[in-house]
């Protein structure tokens, strides 16, 4: 990760467990794996939590004004279009305040890519609701519940005229890059929405748990629909949620239908930038190449890892029965890392064993040293705090 962010940027504003860090981990993942010139790419942000993320990817990268990623994403691929121009930002900006802009480039099929990071509310701001704040959510302007209706973002984008739309949640990271590799390689317009716990705001104030209790109940309520109409991509509170890959379809981008216009207007002479459509053309035919064979090198690549990975190791007597003392142990565990609520919840089993007698490993100088320091009985978990 540290090629693709700005480590002296580091540590970034984002709260525990919020899925916006998952979703940039994705992304600069979709990023290398694409195989396109990262200094071709360029990245948009609006304002908000989510608009941070401009200013932490190590890309040319603008954060702009509150609901304005789009047009001036949109500006940036007009005046170079070899560019790759991705808009990263949240529903809030997206849909709320740039909500016109957002159906605008959808309809014009711009060539953008725009992953919208949808917390069902404005975080940055002390959670208002936001168009797709499910109804009866509680937020700091609807302390009684949401009585709007909320947008689905899909339909909306499909209503619209996107060509590529998906929705996937914080919980699906995989998915989310393998979404977002694809739209990088895509003619387009491609939105990429993902479901994502604001656990400061929106999860505290709706008591929900915190973001793994939210990724548990992501992992519960998903329900995989490749190619569904998006009028049933509908979200209600806490209710099931429709993921997959919704559209995927070609049609003229807004350049390619400019050009076109163009040429009928002046003839084949017509030149955009001092180049003429079959010397575009030619640049563009030669950088999928050069993206391909990056593609390939990188597959190779990991090709040899897996089978230097998969040669069995050499077996060695000692190594083998230190190996198997573990297992013993794991035999006995359950009962005893049930002990304590914050143990069975949050720790991982193998943490939780190492406070039962038998589990315990052969004390270091240091854990010795932790052993004395630490309070004989279990503490309780903190209260929450009001
Ligand atoms: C023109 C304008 N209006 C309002 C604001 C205040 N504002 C800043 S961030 C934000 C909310 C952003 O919400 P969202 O886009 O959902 O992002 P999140 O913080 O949830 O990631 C608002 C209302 C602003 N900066 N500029
Ligand atoms: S306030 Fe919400 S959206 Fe913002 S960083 Fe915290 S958890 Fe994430
Ligand atoms: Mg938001």
């Amino acid at each position: 990760m540290a090629s693709v962010l700005r480590m002296d940027r580091m540590p970034h504003i984002w709260c525990p467990g919020c899925g916006i860090g998952s979703e940039v981990n994705s992304f600069a993942d979709a990023v290398k794996r694409s195989g396109i010139d990262p200094k071709k790419l360029v990245v948009v942000s609006g304002i908000g939590c989510t608009g941070r993320v401009a200013g932490y990817v190590n890309f040319d990268s603008i954060h702009t004004t509150h609901g304005r990623a789009i047009p001036v994403a949109t500006g940036i691929k007009l005046a170079n279009p070899e560019l790759t121009v991705v808009v990263f930002s949240g529903e809030g900006d997206l849909a709320g305040i740039g909500g016109n802009h957002l159906i605008h480039a959808a309809r014009r099929n711009m060539d953008l890519v725009v992953i919208c990071n949808n917390n069902f509310t404005y975080g940055m701001t002390g959670g208002q609701v936001t168009p797709t704040t499910p109804s009866s959510a509680i937020a700091s302007t609807t302390p009684y519940g949401n009585y709007e209706y909320p947008f689905s973002l899909p339909f909306l984008m499909d209503a619209a005229g996107a060509t590529y739309i998906a929705r996937w949640t914080s919980m699906h990271s995989r998915n989310v890059t393998q979404s977002i590799e694809e739209a990088l390689l895509r003619k387009g317009f491609s939105f990429i929405e993902v479901i994502s716990p604001c656990t400061t705001l929106y999860l505290r104030r709706n008591r929900l748990g915190d973001g793994v209790d939210m990724l548990q109940h992501y992992q519960d309520n998903s329900i995989l629909k490749h190619g569904c109409d998006t009028r049933e991509t509908a979200i209600d509170y806490q209710g099931k949620i429709v993921i997959g890959k919704f559209v995927d379809k070609n049609k003229p981008t807004y350049l390619e239908a400019s050009d076109k216009c163009a040429v009928k207007l002046v003839g084949d002479d017509y030149q955009l930038y001092g180049k003429t459509i079959p010397e575009r053309e030619a640049e563009e035919k030669a950088e999928k190449e050069r993206i391909a064979a990056r593609r390939a090198a990188m597959a190779a690549a990991e090709a040899q890892e897996q089978t230097a990975s998969a040669k069995p190791r050499k077996a060695s007597a000692p190594k083998a029965a230190v190996k198997k003392a573990p297992a013993k142990v794991a035999k006995k565990a359950p009962a005893k890392a049930a002990k304590t609520k914050f143990q069975s919840k949050v720790m991982p089993a193998k943490q939780a064993l190492a406070g039962t007698k038998k589990a315990a490993p052969k004390p270091t100088v240091k854990t010795k040293a932790v052993a004395k320091a630490a309070p004989k009985k279990t503490r309780k978990p903190k209260k929450t705090r009001k």
